[in-house]
Order: C-alpha cells, then sequence, then structure tokens
C-alpha cells in the first residue's frame, strides 16, 4: 500500500506539472508568426484515471492499463469563450480516437474532458479514425470531418490493405455526436475532406484530397472543391483541382487542405501540408495560400515555399520530420491560434494574427518554379534595400 501511496503521490506531482506550466513564447523567429516553448498536449496529458486502473486492490503495483502512444492531429475551434481542440489521441494498441481538450488562453493549460468521445458508427464500421477538421457551418451545426480507415476486404492476404474514405458526424455541444453517411465521391479514396464553412450556391461546399490509393495520391491530384446538396447523403460528383501538386515544389509528392478556411476581407485564408521525398523519407510542411472571395476555385495568392517546418524537437517522433494541422481558431481580436502537430507525436500552437497573416500571403512573392527566378526574386530584394535610405 506505501508503494502505491508514493507511487500515486509521484506520478500526480507530475502530471500536475505538465497541465499546469505557463507556456511562452520562443523570442525573435521570422515576425510571421510565434511558436512556443512546450507543446500544448502530449501522451502525458492524458488524466492518470485514463491510463491507471487506481485502486490499489486490483492494481497494487499501479501499472499503466492502457498506454496512450501520441496526441497529436487535432481540430479546433472557440467553443463557450473556451479554446478548445479535438485532438487524434492514438493509444499503444495503434488505434486513434478523438478526445476534448480545453485552455483558457489558447496556449496552455489544456486539459482533457473526463471521457473521449463517443463517435457513433455507420453500418460499416471504422478500423481507426483520425484528424478531425471542425467547421462551424452557417446551417448552425458543428460538423467534425474526419478520416475513417477500414480494411481493404478485396485483398484479405494483404494485412496492410486499407481503404480510407471521409466520416461526417455533427454536434451542436461537442459530447453528443451524429454519425452521418460517409462522403460519396468518385475518385477512389480520400483523406484531408474539409467542409467549408458557407454555403456555396446553396449547397455544402468541401475541399477534398482524392487519391488513388491508401497512401500514395498518385498521379496529378491536390486539393479539389466539390459540392453536395445534403450533409446527410453527401456525395461529391465532380472535383475540381484547386491546388495542384507541382513538381520540385514542397507539395511535390502531395498536400491536403488543413483546417477549414478563414474568411477575411482579402479572401479566405487557408492552411494545407505539402509532402515531397527525400533519401530519409517524406518530409510533411504546411502553407498558405488564399482563394478569392467569390470564387473559391480561384487561387489569387499562394506564397512560395513552407509557412511552418519542423525544427529541433518538433522533427523527431513516431513519423519524423512531420508537421501537421488541421485546427487553427481565430479570435475576435483577430489574433489567429495555429495547432500543429510534430511527427505524429504531440501538439503545438504558433500564434499570430489575421493581419500578419494578410500580409504574409499577400506580399510573399509566389514559386516561380527555378532556381534562376528565385535568385531574381532575392536579388529584387537585395537592390530594394540598397536603394532605400
Ligand atoms: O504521417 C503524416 C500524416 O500522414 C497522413 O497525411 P496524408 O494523408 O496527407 O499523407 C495522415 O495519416 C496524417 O494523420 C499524418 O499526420
Amino acid at each position: 500500500m506505501q508503494y502505491f501511496n508514493n507511487r500515486l503521490e509521484k506520478l500526480n506531482k507530475e502530471y500536475n506539472s505538465i497541465i499546469q506550466r505557463k507556456n511562452e513564447i520562443v523570442e525573435l523567429g521570422n515576425g510571421i508568426f510565434d511558436r512556443y516553448k512546450f507543446p500544448v498536449l502530449t501522451a502525458s496529458h492524458a488524466p492518470l484515471f485514463w491510463r491507471y486502473d487506481l485502486n490499489p486492490q486490483t492494481n497494487p503495483y499501479l501499472l499503466e492499463r492502457f498506454g496512450i502512444n501520441a496526441v497529436f492531429n487535432a481540430g479546433a475551434i472557440k467553443f463557450n469563450g473556451k479554446y478548445v481542440v479535438v485532438a487524434r489521441v492514438e493509444g499503444n494498441d495503434r488505434k486513434s480516437f478523438f478526445a476534448i481538450a480545453e485552455s483558457e488562453n489558447g496556449i496552455d493549460n489544456f486539459r482533457f474532458w473526463d471521457k473521449p468521445v463517443i463517435m457513433p458508427e455507420t453500418e460499416n464500421p471504422d478500423t481507426n479514425v483520425y484528424d478531425m477538421r471542425l467547421t462551424q457551418h452557417q446551417d448552425g451545426w458543428i460538423y467534425g470531418i474526419f478520416c475513417t480507415e477500414r480494411k481493404d476486404t478485396s485483398k484479405p492476404d494483404d494485412t496492410t490493405a486499407a481503404v480510407a474514405a471521409a466520416g461526417i458526424a455533427r454536434t451542436k455541444d461537442l459530447i453528443k455526436w451524429e454519425r452521418l453517411n460517409d462522403l460519396i465521391s468518385y475518385s477512389g479514396q480520400q483523406r484531408n475532406v474539409v467542409l467549408h464553412p458557407e454555403f456555396v450556391n446553396g449547397k455544402y461546399a468541401f475541399y477534398t484530397r482524392p487519391q488513388d490509393g491508401f497512401i500514395d495520391t498518385g498521379s496529378g491530384g491536390g486539393i479539389a472543391f466539390g459540392l453536395s446538396d445534403s450533409m446527410e447523403k453527401a456525395e461529391v460528383k465532380e472535383e475540381k483541382i484547386l491546388d495542384p501538386k507541382i513538381y520540385h515544389t514542397i507539395t511535390e509528392v502531395k498536400n491536403g487542405q488543413g483546417p477549414a478556411p478563414i474568411k477575411t476581407s482579402k479572401g479566405w485564408l487557408h492552411l494545407a501540408h505539402g509532402v515531397r521525398n527525400t533519401a530519409a523519407g517524406l518530409r510533411y510542411v504546411l502553407y498558405m495560400f488564399m482563394t478569392d472571395l467569390k470564387d473559391l476555385t480561384k487561387v489569387t495568392y499562394h506564397p512560395a515555399g513552407y509557412f511552418i517546418a519542423p525544427i529541433c524537437e518538433e522533427r523527431v517522433g513516431d513519423v519524423s520530420n512531420v508537421v501537421f494541422s488541421n485546427g487553427w481558431i481565430a479570435d475576435e481580436e483577430g489574433k489567429v491560434f495555429i495547432y500543429y502537430a510534430s511527427s505524429d507525436t504531440r501538439l503545438h500552437v504558433a500564434t499570430s494574427t489575421i493581419d500578419k497573416l494578410l500580409d504574409y500571403a499577400m506580399n510573399t512573392a509566389s514559386d516561380r518554379l527555378s532556381s534562376n527566378k528565385s535568385v531574381e526574386q532575392i536579388i529584387s530584394i537585395i537592390d530594394k534595400n540598397f536603394n532605400f535610405k
């Protein structure tokens, strides 16, 4: 009993120190956004009462009974005045599930709600669910669109064969979720599907990511846009590529929409991820672009290269050299909280403002697709600085 109590006291102390620690901005940066010293959510943020049987009669050694491997890719929303994220929590058993954590200020003291989300299933049960994008839609519902992954039953002997589709659920309170049919599309599999917050010509609008296989997006493609008459039976008959993958850029292998875009007076601000291959494996970075307020398929600004790439500790984890984002919050004061995960392991926040992000998106040159053109670009900045007195 003494052993049990000592161990519990130490575990509680460690947990509380993580939950209560203050976060702080890492000085200087690039001016576009601020990074923070500590991740906002990690596996260690999972409450002890999720992981341990706390009864000394049934668990005298106080052994962990349900290990949490990682907490990462989170949808985000400002809800009842709190900064709320719906994180992808992955157990030691490799299954992901959704759990909600909230914070008063969006940068620290995130605390999980007592129980993970109970997500109803369709007639075709999910094997694994992850990467929820939250959209507060004009129709009054909060939608969560996520990847549902199932065994590819057409290849029974291949234990790695899987099918990815877009699962859809909606809620009013983030507690009770109504599961709707998965999105029907006609371009193979889907991951990284996001619901646009407004009706478009009376229809629901989706950002999709057509892909030939479970991992590979195949030839062509990119982030696409399509319309559906309803959410109850969501079906996108036609997907129009709005942000294609491009050779020798950060999106050469694949890309995907991040969270739902933010509406500004100058256009819709988008956050997305781009993937390229390297000798060390795939490298995921985040980038931004803007679309026209009226024509959502028209890209108006597309700064070259990445917006956030993994650095330092962020570069290492279960899937190293990855940053991924499926959640951001623009608050009433014009501050933007970008929740990004590093290396499929932990969740961070970066903060900026709408004004700074617009300045970045509208005044950073786009990728002109050759070394020569990049040199022209940097020389134009140098010359302007030399002539500026
Ligand atoms: O492992 C990196 C990411 O891989 C997938 O993203 P994408 O479909 O664009 O390749 C997702 O599984 C994502 O969760 C993961 O972070």
